[in-house]
């Protein structure tokens, strides 16, 4: 099956990887969850407890969660380098870095998210 990411509505912080599946160019499913007012159920804790957005179900049917997790699967993945650079690179270490300052300390300053 395709892998399937549930990305957070209004205002959900999963778009970066929205982009990221369209660079990656192989097909994948989204799947559009309203935080509001369907995140906060017990059917939604079953795939995430921490009822949350982004969740990636992977083309093995395995739950995935955290943004940094979702893209080092699909970095993984990412065979011809459209979103990533090679292993073991200044550059890939680089973009490791910015992402986690993005995921962590940058997110973090924004209290409504
Ligand atoms: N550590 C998580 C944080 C995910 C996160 O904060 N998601 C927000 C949407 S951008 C969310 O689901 N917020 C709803 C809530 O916390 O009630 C990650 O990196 O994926």
């Amino acid at each position: 099956m395709e892998p399937i990411l549930l990305y957070g509505f209004p205002a959900g912080s999963s778009m970066g990887l929205v982009a990221a599946f369209e660079r990656v160019g192989h097909p994948y499913r989204l799947c559009r969850v309203d935080m509001l007012s369907e995140m906060k159920n017990d059917a939604y804790a079953s795939i995430n407890g921490r009822q949350e957005t982004p969740v990636l179900i992977t083309d093995e049917g395995a739950v995935l969660t955290e943004t940094m997790a979702i893209a080092a699967w699909l970095e993984a993945r990412d065979t011809q380098r459209r979103i990533s650079f090679e292993p073991r690179t200044p550059q890939a270490d680089r973009m490791h870095q910015l992402m986690a300052f993005v995921n962590t300390g940058f997110t973090a300053a924004f209290s409504p998210l």
